[in-house]
């Protein structure tokens, strides 16, 4: 079996209370949360996909690493959010879309926008698009609209959500930016989508383009 670090071990063994301790420790030797996420706990995530896709995973397994990552990310929040007291970079509102539960993802994009300035209204998952509509008109000027997505089907909620701002006569000032493993450059386009990214950073590059597009 693969070696890995002690902190990416204990989030593919779903140990909460172990992440936690880790995470703890590392604080105090001064890693950072953004180092402790992208080098040892998204990897950790990541194998556990490969384990459910092998068949050595099932759901119980993943929940609870899914559990011990959110944890962690209860305690990481409050510090990347750090430093975030300047004016705001602008307003987003995000959510997975209908149909689809994953979050993790989803919430670390949350995170980093509101640690680099950005206000964030998290719709949660599985989000209906007159939530999203609902949400955007409560809020004037521009407005990215962030939605992710993890499993193949819903997808296709992407579109229609786009097709929705149309509708509501919304689309010329909100941004769009779609993202979520199955997401790539060449889908976004075709949906007619304002940009993707591959990761959590990438998202806030994305998000202060569009700001400034
Ligand atoms: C954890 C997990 C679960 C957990 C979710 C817990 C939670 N609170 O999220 C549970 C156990 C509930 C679950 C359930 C299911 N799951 Co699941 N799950 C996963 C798993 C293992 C990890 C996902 C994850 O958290 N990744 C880590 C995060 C950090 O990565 P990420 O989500 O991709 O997000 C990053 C980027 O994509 C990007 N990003 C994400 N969102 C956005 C948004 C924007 C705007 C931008 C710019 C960027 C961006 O930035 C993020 C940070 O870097 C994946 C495997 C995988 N390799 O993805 C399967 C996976 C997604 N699940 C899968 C399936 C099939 C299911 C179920 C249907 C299983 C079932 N039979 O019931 C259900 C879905 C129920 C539903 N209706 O949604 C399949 C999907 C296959 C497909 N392509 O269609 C996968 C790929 C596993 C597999 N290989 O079969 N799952």
């Amino acid at each position: 079996m693969a070696e890995f670090p002690e902190l990416t071990q204990a989030v593919i063994d779903g140990n909460a209370k172990k992440v936690l301790e880790i995470v703890n420790e590392e604080l105090k030797k001064n890693a950072t949360p953004q180092s402790l996420l992208t080098n040892y706990m998204i990897p950790g995530m990541l194998h556990v996909g490969k384990l459910m896709q092998e068949g050595e995973y099932f759901i119980p397994e993943v929940l609870r690493s899914a559990k011990a990552m959110r944890g962690a990310l209860e305690l990481l929040e409050p510090l990347l959010g750090q430093g975030a007291d300047r004016q705001s970079e602008g307003y987003v509102v995000i959510g997975t879309v209908d149909g689809d539960i994953h979050d993790i993802g989803k919430n670390l994009v949350a995170m980093l926008l509101k640690g680099a300035g950005f206000q964030v209204n998290d719709l949660g998952v599985s989000v209906k698009k007159e939530v999203c509509i609902e949400a955007l008109k409560a809020r004037e000027g521009k407005v990215i609209l962030g939605l992710s997505a993890l499993i193949t089907p819903t997808l296709e909620e992407m579109p229609i959500v786009i097709e929705a701002l149309k509708e509501a006569g919304l689309r010329d000032r909100i941004k769009v930016m779609v993202g979520g493993a199955p997401v790539t450059q060449e889908f976004a386009d075709e949906i007619g989508a304002d940009g993707t990214a591959e990761d959590a950073a990438g998202a806030v590059d994305l998000a202060k383009r569009l700001m400034q597009s």
